[in-house]
């Protein structure tokens, strides 16, 4: 029997298990969206691309699936290019589709032609122009494993829309042709790093693993890891991709390290004389400067990616696999150790060196209100995060005690990312409660989702930390620039209650701290997305930190 493209495009996408995917039509993708009229998918139109791809993002780190977005042509596919480069930048698995204009019109400036083949390049981990309808089964059972396999990212398909409506007799399922991944090292050499690696554990004094994203993506690679810091005795940082991947309540959690991370995790990097790097990629956020980082440590990089070992620091020893089976095998083969000096030295900096915040009388502390959702949710929710201080305080008060539930722009860093997130992750995880915990800039910059989430009843909650700044680049000015706030004020922000009621969603304005538990608590309670504008200490900086291209263990702390 003959189909056209745009069915063999559904089909392939129910034989992938597609239930849900995010998107924006055009002219282009008129046939593909014709099929999808009575195909068993829920398609959930976004109101702006951007939307669509963070939410699809959202949906696969809350799910550990793929998350699918479609955009049209010319515009529709540069809207996608943020979100493109925001789940490169941080390994997560999306395929995008793209309509294009029919083959006929390419490379002519044809009307809505753009080469977002040639753009997205450096923003995905492949990407493909389908040319024949006879190759689009394909290439579409190629992404979806490219996508989720190995290291994971996001793939793109171009779709030029004669693609879609040629016939051709139904393809059969491909036989995947895909090269075989080699192993990394021949089996001798894998064995003698592993040797040296237990061996270099038996020997630490105050070993400490810095676990990163591929913690969390690698499933059940937690597990792993709980089991080897225990036997071992050896203290974990994360950093903020591997959230959640160690529980933050444990006794040997250092929570996170870096720029914003707890002084007891820098010190103990500092200090420590082996660091097991796992599924983290040294970024300078961590590092501060490279040549000062964990200088008394020998260094272990377990990772997915041959390409990350070695790229910023010199390393000691190394394997390449998942994590979670690189976990299991180092847990399984260690010795139990006990490392009690080095346990109770960083006890002693907990105890003096806590994250804290100044509690001001009828003055709401955003750490506060970060810390009442830690509370009103019992550490159950699902937080997303925008960038800037929302996202550090968010990091460093809210404990994260399992994987996928936090989910954050690390890499690339994107305001705007947080709420259509929290739809794709609520969407993904409808049972969960989910928190877009946003400062007033970011949550401009996909406000227009409200329309989304109130339209198809997704009940997400958004916290926004106002602070009438784009707060964190204020820092810095007040900070390195000498207070010369230069374009960081936010004059002219809406009403945000209004602007939640002329979505449809309920407003809750709070200014008095007594009030914060009581607006959290409603929101839960409602069964209805919610927009909690919590009127927060305006200057109110992110500390410690430390300064760009510092030290780690050099940071910056309020003057009381
Ligand atoms: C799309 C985008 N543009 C600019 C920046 C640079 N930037 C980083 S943090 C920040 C301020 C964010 O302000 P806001 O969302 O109000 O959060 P706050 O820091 O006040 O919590 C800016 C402008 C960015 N990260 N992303």
């Amino acid at each position: 029997m003959k189909k056209t493209g745009a069915k063999i495009f559904v089909e392939t996408l129910l034989e992938h298990g597609v239930n849900t995917m995010f998107g924006y039509p055009g002219g282009v993708l008129l046939p593909i969206y014709d099929e999808l009229y009575h195909a068993p998918i829920r398609h959930i139109l976004s109101r702006h691309e951007q939307g669509a791809i963070h939410a699809a993002d959202g949906y696969a780190r809350a799910t550990g699936k793929v998350g699918v977005c479609m955009a049209t042509s010319g515009p529709g596919a540069t809207n996608l290019v943020t979100g493109l480069a925001t789940a490169f930048m941080d390994s997560v698995p999306v395929v995008a589709f793209t309509g294009q204009v029919s083959t006929h019109l390419l490379g002519i400036d044809s009307f809505q032609e753009a080469d977002i083949y040639g753009i997205s390049i450096p923003v995905t981990k492949y990407n493909y122009l389908v040319k024949e309808t006879s190759r689009l089964k394909e290439v579409m059972y190629e992404a979806f494993h490219l996508a989720i396999s190995g290291r994971p990212g996001p793939v793109l398909i171009d779709l030029p829309k004669d693609v879609q409506t040629i016939q051709i007799d139904d393809p059969p399922v491909p036989a995947l042709t895909l090269p075989q991944r080699r192993p990394h090292l021949d089996p001798v050499e894998r064995d003698r790093q592993l040797e040296k690696i237990l061996s270099l554990i038996r020997d630490a004094k105050r070993p400490v693993i810095y676990a990163g994203g591929g913690v969390i993506k690698s499933d059940k690679a937690h597990e792993a890891l709980l089991r080897l810091a225990e036997k071992a005795q050896m203290p974990v940082t994360t950093t903020l991709m591997g959230k959640g991947g160690f529980p933050e309540t444990h006794s040997l959690s250092l929570g996170m390290l870096g720029m914003h991370g707890t002084r007891y995790a820098n010190y103990a990097v500092a200090k420590c004389d082996l660091l097991i790097a796992v599924g983290a990629r040294f970024d300078d956020r961590v590092t501060g400067e490279p040549s000062t980082f964990a200088k008394e440590a020998k260094i272990v990089h377990l990772d997915i990616d041959p390409a990350e070992v070695g790229k910023i620091i010199q390393v000691d020893a190394c394997l390449i696999g998942q994590a979670r089976d690189l976990l299991q095998e180092l847990a399984d083969r260690v010795e139990p150790q006990a490392h009690e000096e080095w346990i109770s030295q960083i006890a002693q900096w907990k105890r003096d060196f806590p994250l804290s915040y100044p509690k001001k009388e009828g003055v709401i502390s955003p750490q506060y209100v970060v810390e009442q959702i830690y509370e009103k949710t019992r550490g159950e929710a699902i937080i997303t995060t925008e960038v800037g201080q929302n996202q550090m305080w968010a990091a460093q008060y809210f404990k994260s005690t399992r994987p996928r539930t936090f989910i954050t722009s690390g890499g690339l860093g994107t305001m705007g990312y947080g709420f259509p997130a929290a739809i794709g992750a609520k969407i993904g995880c409808p049972d969960r409660i989910v928190f877009d915990i946003a400062g007033d800039g970011s949550f401009q910059m996909n406000i227009q989702e409200l329309a989304t989430a109130v339209y198809n009843k997704v009940n997400v909650k958004i916290a926004i930390l106002n602070n009438g700044f784009l707060g964190m680049v204020r820092q810095w000015q007040e900070l390195f620039y000498g207070r010369r706030y230069s374009q960081t004020t936010l004059n002219g922000n809406p009403d945000f209650i209004k602007i939640a009621e002329g979505y449809g969603a309920l407003g809750i304005r709070v200014e008095k701290p007594e009030d914060v538990p009581s607006a959290i608590e409603r929101a839960i309670a409602e069964d209805h997305p919610v927009v909690i504008d919590f009127h927060v200490d305006p200057e109110e900086n992110v500390y410690p930190m430390v300064p760009p291209g510092g030290a780690i263990h050099n940071m910056l702390d309020r003057k009381e």
